[in-house]
């Protein structure tokens, strides 16, 4: 029992204990430069790897120390994915060596098959953004020649594209598609079409999102796979991850970056719906759970990495207050494991996928956040997540994905997006706002910088 003359001197220790803390989570102008240090030599750090075991390859398997590509040829994939990081780091010598290696050694005239998702939103993304930061005429003419060869993937009789296509042939495989790989053209192809002069790539985009859009449910939700000869839906699960997700993202940005009020139009009436279905409240945060399109009934309270971008979707749209719930949830996620898992049941925290390949969209959210509302619980969030990942996944060679969040095994993998999206975004979390303004750019879904173009 707490005697009465103890009273004050016990609450003047829990007030300085909680200002303490106040104090703490304010983070100073030197405190946020130190944070940008960190991610300024981590990016150093990973580039030096990639340089010394796999020039020239598409990725650097970070436990093995060797070069790896997708396919049978190299497409650079890091270098490219790595250059605009670079550029907004203010790491002027690796920009440049990125984009000497893409400028000597980018080649699409090859009989190559590619998934024309990746591609569009890695290479045409990197090399748009490659010439809209430096000027470099050579970024933009490979640009248009990759784009005049995605194009034929699209040619099918609903005019979704086909999942692979190849560069050279025009051969085209894979009708079993999805909307995001589907409606994730709409920002490169609309620039493509502003860099031409030639209106068949916005239109050949656009085309491709609305045949979703249109088999949409009378409630207003997409499925998860779609043929793209019939246009008959193979799975009718609706989520907001893997396979769906930045086709959301997509019709929201095309508004935003050319003021596109069709893409508007179909954003706010599926926002309406996820919300309405999708979204759950449990007391750990919000959650986006799994449901039949059609009925609107769970399926699966399964959430996962990928999810975590839509609260950033949601803060950049204005709505902060949803967007807050669900990074709260995001945020759970990443500390119940110590590291986010792939996927997880947001209903009792079960590891579903314990899988963590560096992934961004935990703390992307938090940096739309932050610009959003300035609370500083975003910063100590990325801090948190920041940490974690320059600890827990770093090698000798670079930075390794995780087979296994609690186990804590390493994938010998380093994503080409660690660079272009992980890194890019825990900078800017901390950086100086002016680095990159938002009023004036939109990122692609790989966090390539586009130029706003809104009429
Ligand atoms: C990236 O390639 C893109 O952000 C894509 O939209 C989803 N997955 C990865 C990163 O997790």
């Amino acid at each position: 029992m707490i005697t009465k003359p103890l009273l004050p001197l016990m609450i003047t220790l829990v007030m300085g204990f909680s200002l303490t803390l106040n104090a703490q989570k304010t983070f100073s102008p030197q405190q946020k430069e130190a944070q940008c240090s960190r991610i300024r030599a981590a990016c150093h750090y990973a580039w030096n790897g990639y340089k010394k075991y796999a020039g020239g390859y598409d990725a650097l398997s970070p436990i093995s120390k060797k070069g790896k590509n997708w396919y049978g040829v190299s497409f650079l994939m890091t270098p490219l994915d790595a250059f605009d990081t670079f550029y907004l780091l203010g790491m002027k010598e690796e920009a440049n060596e990125a984009r000497e290696m893409v400028a000597a050694g980018m080649n699409f005239n090859v009989n190559q098959e590619v998934q024309l998702f990746e591609v569009n939103i890695r290479l045409l993304g990197g090399l748009i953004s490659a010439y809209e930061l430096s000027g470099d005429k050579r970024m933009i003419a490979l640009a248009k020649e990759l784009g005049m060869r995605l194009l034929p993937a699209f040619k099918s009789p609903t005019g979704m594209p086909w999942r692979y296509v190849n560069l050279r042939t025009a051969k085209t495989r894979d009708s079993i598609s999805n909307p995001a790989e589907i409606g994730t053209y709409l920002l490169e192809f609309g620039k493509l079409t502003a860099y031409t002069h030639d209106s068949i790539y916005y239109r050949t985009a656009k085309k491709a999102a609305f045949e979703v859009y249109r088999r949409r449910s009378d409630i207003d939700l997409v499925g998860t796979t779609i043929n793209i000869i019939t246009g008959d839906w193979k799975n009718s699960e609706s989520q907001i991850g893997a396979r769906i997700d930045s086709y959301y993202e997509y019709l929201f940005k095309a508004w935003l970056l050319f003021g596109d009020t069709d893409c508007k139009q179909a954003w706010e009436i599926h926002n309406k719906a996820i919300k309405k279905y999708l979204l759950t409240e449990v007391p750990s945060g919000s959650y986006f759970t799994r449901v039949d399109m059609r009925s609107g009934r769970e399926t699966h309270s399964l959430y996962g990495a990928l999810d975590a971008f839509y609260a950033g979707v949601l803060a950049l749209s204005g709505d902060t207050a949803t967007a807050s719930r669900i990074q709260k949830g995001n945020f759970h996620m990443w500390t119940t494991f110590n590291l986010e898992p792939e996927e997880f049941n947001f209903r009792n925290d079960s590891l579903l996928y314990p899988e963590y390949p560096l992934r961004p969209e935990n703390i992307e959210s938090c940096f739309y956040l932050y610009r959003k509302t300035h609370s500083q619980q975003y910063l100590l969030m990325g801090q948190r997540m920041i940490r974690d990942i320059l600890e827990k996944c770093k090698t000798d060679a670079g930075f390794a994905g995780m087979k296994n969040v609690k186990t804590l095994e390493k994938a010998d993998s380093m994503e080409s997006f660690f660079f272009a999206e992980t890194l890019k975004y825990s900078y800017l979390l901390f950086a100086p706002e002016n680095t990159l303004d938002l009023n004036k750019v939109v990122f692609n879904t790989e966090a390539h910088p586009f130029k706003i173009i809104r009429k």
